[in-house]
């Protein structure tokens, strides 16, 4: 007899996403030290992260829109900082409270808090102590930061993730502190941070099962879709190392503790292998997490990229990660998908792969961390945002979730990214993700005044009726 499950588990988490630094503002309040975000240089066409859209000061007033939404759940970062100013040592009592006056809001509200550990927002002190992920006492310091955390929120926060897109961290210079701009160097430490990074979240997998009763924890992965652009065969073997060297490495040591063939390799051939002490697999193998936790935005198309006169082995482009690499993929404009006005392109069904893929690879539920569309957006002098778009975006791809559940893959909830406006990481607000507008723009900060879009509505009746829409 086949079982059809045409609905969502009843205790599936509906829930929405933000992060720190692009939601908080306050970025100099209350005793909160510098992150590599503060101290990034700016593009000067887009906002920064000071004010952003300021939910330092309008939590509750954001809580009780969540709760008017019927979110089951909000994921959102705290920001290391607020809570160790320098990363390590003092505590500063102000942000601790910010974050349990945040929490018991959510409880009250009955919304069940996601907490993420570490959203790209690394302490500067930490970099300047002694130069952050790429030192391994900055193993010894994120699991202190994650373990205070368990030990002061743990008993109302259950669900916990370690590190937000670690698989672009890694190629992102700033966020690690880098100051070089040779991307062959870059890469080099970016892996050696990968590692410190590894070694981190396991030992804070344990901790949190120790430290955190019935506590649940999980990476949260950037996981595109990727599909080879041609039946060439030399089209299908880049898109199986893509999938390898820029998918599936960090879950792989996460989740089977292992460096996987391909990537192995990878690192290898470019003199990329961080030296591994005696008892780094072993930690590795020994911890696991939960859950995988991903987010999910766009899939991309790859393609062979021969090495020529032109180019050798290591030469990279990194515009919209993830990297491509002569000698190994490039990728191409998928002629079947429609994109953001940024280029992203738009697949659900690529979202109903990756849960596949994760699903066979791993065995462990899955939650999705972020998924959302971004858009330009005006407010019109009356009425309200028509988001049609996103609501179109947001509904194909809880589709999507429906039918890889229908073929037995287990998932805990969907968060969409994000639940108001905030400071998009590429481009400020002039791409907005929310289902609540913020009354703002790149550099008038107007009233910031909260309204709802029509998605708003959207996700309250999804819901309501438990995604039967
Ligand atoms: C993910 C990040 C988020 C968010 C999102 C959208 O990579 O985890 O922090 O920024 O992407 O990206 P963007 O704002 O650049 O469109």
């Amino acid at each position: 007899e086949t079982k059809t499950i045409n609905s969502f588990p009843k205790n599936f988490l509906w829930g929405s996403a933000t992060a720190a630094f692009q939601c908080e503002g306050a970025a100099y309040e209350d005793g909160k030290g510098l992150s590599v975000m503060d101290v990034r240089e700016q593009n000067p066409k887009i906002c920064n992260y000071e004010v952003a859209s300021d939910h330092y000061h309008h939590f509750k007033e954001d809580v009780a829109l969540m709760k008017e939404c019927g979110l089951k759940a909000y994921r959102f970062s705290i920001a290391w900082t607020r809570i160790f100013p320098q990363g390590n040592g003092n505590v500063n009592q102000l942000g601790v409270d910010f974050y349990n006056r945040l929490i018991d809001e959510l409880v009250a509200a009955n919304i069940t808090p996601i907490v993420t550990i570490y959203h790209f927002e690394y302490p500067q002190g930490l970099i300047e102590q002694y130069g952050g992920w790429l030192s391994r006492k900055s193993i010894d310091d994120y699991v202190n930061y994650a373990s205070f955390l368990f030990k002061t929120y743990g008993d109302r926060v259950k669900y916990w993730i370690t590190i937000n897109e670690q698989d672009h961290v890694v190629h992102m210079p700033f966020r690690l502190g880098l100051k070089g701009d040779d991307l062959y160097e870059n890469e080099k430490a970016g892996f050696l941070a990968n590692h410190h990074m590894c070694i981190a979240a396991a030992k804070t997998f344990k901790a949190c099962h120790e430290l955190v009763e019935g506590g649940k924890i999980g990476p949260a992965v950037c996981f595109d879709m990727m599909y080879p652009t041609s039946n060439r065969p030399a089209d299908m073997m880049a898109w199986l190392d893509a999938m390898e060297i820029r998918n599936y490495y960090v879950l792989d040591l996460n989740v089977k503790g292992e460096y996987g063939g391909v990537f192995k390799r990878y690192l290898e051939d470019r003199g990329w292998m961080p030296k591994l002490q005696e008892g780094d697999l072993a930690c590795l193998k020994e911890n696991k997490p939960d859950f995988i936790g991903f987010n999910y935005y766009a899939s991309k198309s790859i393609s062979a990229y021969p090495l020529s006169d032109k180019n050798k082995i290591g030469d990279m482009v990194i515009k919209l990660l993830p990297a491509e690499e002569a000698g190994i993929y490039k990728v191409v404009k998928n002629e079947n998908l429609n994109a953001t006005l940024w280029g992203w392109e738009i697949d659900d069904i690529g979202l109903e792969g990756v849960c596949r893929l994760l699903w066979e690879r791993y065995r462990l539920p899955l939650m999705i961390t972020e998924n959302g569309f971004g858009n330009k957006e005006v407010m019109p002098e009356e009425g309200m945002i028509q988001d049609d778009d996103r609501i179109d975006y947001l509904h194909r791809h809880l589709l999507a979730v429906k039918r890889a559940m229908n073929v037995g893959v287990e998932f805990i909830g969907y968060c969409n990214w994000s639940f108001m406006d905030i400071v998009s990481g590429h481009s400020g607000f002039s791409k907005r993700y929310g289902l609540v507008y913020v009354n703002r723009d790149e550099f008038d900060l107007k009233d910031l005044s909260r309204s709802k879009k029509k998605s708003f509505y959207w996700y309250q009746e999804t819901i309501a009726c438990n995604g039967e829409n």
